[in-house]
């Protein structure tokens, strides 16, 4: 039995090493060669890949995703009927996208887009202090990924807020959900990070009528997806100065159109999808245990759950 690789093009060699790295005996078929459909039980897959060619597959018992997100698997058609779907949990994931959010909070925490600025213009020019105490951090999502942000932030003495689905109790960390919770959050926070999954609740999330809850002089840090932002709201927000500054690092379309307003404004701030990489050699383990579960008919890690769509 095989498992199909699929993913871009550059990554496809990579992924097929790290995995026989973990156990040289697997049969590994890099789409769009399958081979004999009846052959593939495992297809571990990137965005590209259209999830109704997945159908063609009679004996395939597991779908993983090749990153934390799993948007590109569970929209329409979705997959195939009775098929589990796991995503990624990875220390590198989780540490890369801490280190993108520190970047950025600490950007606009020091007046770094201002200092540019200035220096720019050759202007020798000493901006207020900023408070570090004072700076209040809502995490949009507090899971994996927006966790372990938000505790690093915590650590550096930022007060930190978030938003889940579910009710959390996190220590050094205030927390709110619902409707209320998350008017409440935006109404007390300086800089917004979203890392939520883009699911239909959340797609949107990001659009004139929560951004105008923010402070005025508030900031914006997206690294979940781009169908989380109503950009025009975002371009608004800004050119009306109710917004100081956003980090972007997902789009929608992506690649982002040359002509988008985005790459040229002055108050955004953007990274090309690319805030956190999975690095193949450091997931490939989980696939692989994985793997050994479903044949073996064990609890799988790290399962979606179909009906909360991440
Ligand atoms: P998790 O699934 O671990 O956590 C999701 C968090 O969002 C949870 O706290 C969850 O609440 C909360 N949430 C989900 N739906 C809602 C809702 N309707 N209302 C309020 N809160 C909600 O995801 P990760 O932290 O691993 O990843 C988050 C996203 O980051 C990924 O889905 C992906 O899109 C993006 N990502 C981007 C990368 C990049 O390079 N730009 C890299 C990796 C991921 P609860 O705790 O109650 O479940
Ligand atoms: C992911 C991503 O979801 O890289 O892992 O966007």
């Amino acid at each position: 039995m095989a498992i199909l690789l699929s993913t871009k093009a550059n990554a496809m060699a990579d992924w097929r090493d790290a995995l026989l790295e973990c156990d040289p005996s697997l049969d590994i078929r890099l789409f769009p060669d399958a081979g004999d459909p009846a052959e593939i039980e495992a297809a571990v897959c990137w965005t590209q890949h259209d999830m109704a060619e997945l159908r063609r597959y009679p004996n395939l018992r597991l779908i993983v995703s090749m990153g934390a997100g799993v948007d590109h698997l569970l929209r329409p058609p979705g997959p195939p009927p009775g098929i589990p779907v796991a995503r990624l949990k990875d220390g590198r994931l989780t540490t890369g996208m801490a280190e993108w959010v520190l970047l950025n909070v600490l950007r606009f925490h020091r007046q770094d887009l201002d200092y540019r600025a200035l220096q720019a213009a050759r202007t020798w020019e000493e901006l207020p202090a900023p408070e570090t105490a004072e700076r209040r951090v809502g995490f949009l999502g507090l899971g994996e990924l927006g966790l372990a942000a938000a505790r690093a932030c915590a650590a550096l003495g930022f007060p930190v807020q978030g938003w889940t689905r579910r009710p959390r109790a996190i220590p050094g960390i205030e927390t709110f959900h619902g409707e209320d919770g998350l008017r409440a959050m935006l109404g007390r926070t300086d800089i917004l990070v979203c890392l939520l999954p883009l699911t239909p609740d959340t797609r949107g999330l990001l659009n004139r009528g929560t951004l105008a809850l923010l402070p005025r002089g508030a900031f914006l840090v997206n690294g979940a997806r781009g169908g989380h932002l109503v950009q025009e709201d975002l371009l608004a927000a800004l050119d009306s100065g109710h917004l100081a500054a956003a980090a972007l690092d997902v789009f929608e379309p992506e690649p982002l159109p040359a002509d988008h307003p985005f790459w040229a404004h002055p108050r955004v701030v953007m990274t090309p999808h690319a805030a956190s990489i999975t690095i193949p050699r450091s997931a490939a383990p989980q696939v692989v245990e994985n793997l050994r579960r479903a044949r073996a008919g064990e609890p799988l890690l790290n399962l979606v759950d179909f009906s909360a769509g991440y």
